[in-house]
């Protein structure tokens, strides 16, 4: 792959974007890979995945700007389809996706953290949704995204001005769960991976999947939902594994 490494440990799959010369800016061939790793991972045996950025300054700056300045609304809308298949297939994959924002993370950029399930930041990370600088509204998700982790009024002061804000502003809106020093931002993050990676594989999907239903239900709904998916927990073999271990005191 020309623009994403992709390296495995055990069951952790670490995702760089290797774009540093462009701020890991995405473009179409980014959003290409992004679908196909996304395809294995969704079948494989990995347990937790975790996304980055490569070099010093950014986990990604965001959609890239000067083929946005060559295309018209055809080309856009293909762009913004291509996207929403990325993003939303990070949200939908029945494992969790940690993303390791190690710098700006601006437009598409803190909406492909948006679409993780965690998101730990080093202490130079910058977040953002510059969009309405350039013109165009966010594309990929921020405004849907961004309203249902911090909600509306946090939402529209961060597209309504563009600015930026530090890992601190954004841990205090609750943005970003953990800030780790630069230095030890993955190896922090290939820890908490490791203790997700312990659990079960099938559970933790069926509860990633329930919270992110519930966002969007009612509570009614939702708890229903969690009576079905509890009990279906029970007809899996690492279910009766994990209780019998349990019970014997193993
Ligand atoms: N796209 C393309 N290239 C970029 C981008 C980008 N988003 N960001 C940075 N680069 C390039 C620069 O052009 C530069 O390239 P070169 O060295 O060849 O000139 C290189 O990366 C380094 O960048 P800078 O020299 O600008 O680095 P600075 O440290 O001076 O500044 C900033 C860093 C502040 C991050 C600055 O680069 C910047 O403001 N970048 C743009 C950030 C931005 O506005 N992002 C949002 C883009 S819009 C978007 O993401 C929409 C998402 C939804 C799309 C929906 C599809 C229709």
């Amino acid at each position: 792959m020309a623009y994403l490494k992709v390296e495995r440990d055990d069951e952790i799959v670490q995702i760089m974007i290797d774009r540093a010369d462009k701020l890991n800016a995405m473009n179409l061939d980014v959003m290409d890979e992004f679908i196909s790793v996304l395809d294995t991972l969704e079948r494989d045996s990995s347990k937790v995945i975790i996304i980055t950025g490569s070099g010093q300054k950014a986990f990604s700056a965001g959609a890239d700007i000067e083929y946005m300045n060559s295309i018209g609304s055809t080309e856009a809308e293909k762009y913004a389809l291509r996207g929403h298949e990325v993003l939303n297939k990070i949200e939908k994959l029945e494992k969790p996706v940690i993303s390791a924002i190690n710098g700006y993370a601006l437009g598409g950029g803190c909406e492909l953290a948006l679409s993780s399930d965690i998101r730990f930041a080093s202490p130079n990370a910058q977040l953002g949704q510059p969009e309405v600088t350039l013109g165009i509204c966010p594309g990929w998700g921020g405004t849907q995204r961004l309203l249902r982790i911090i909600g509306p009024a946090r939402a529209k002061d961060l597209i309504f001005t563009g600015r930026k804000i530090s890992a601190d502003e954004a841990f205090s809106m609750g943005l970003v769960n953990k800030i780790f020093p630069s230095e030890n931002l993955l190896s922090e993050t290939r820890s908490y991976a490791k203790l997700i990676a312990r659990n079960s594989t099938f559970a933790i999907g069926i509860s990633k999947n329930l919270v992110n239903k519930g966002m969007d239900a009612n509570l009614d709904t939702g708890l229903k939902l969690e009576i079905y998916s509890w009990s279906l927990c029970f007809s899996t073999k690492d279910r009766q594994e994990r209780m019998k271990a349990f019970v014997e005191k193993k």
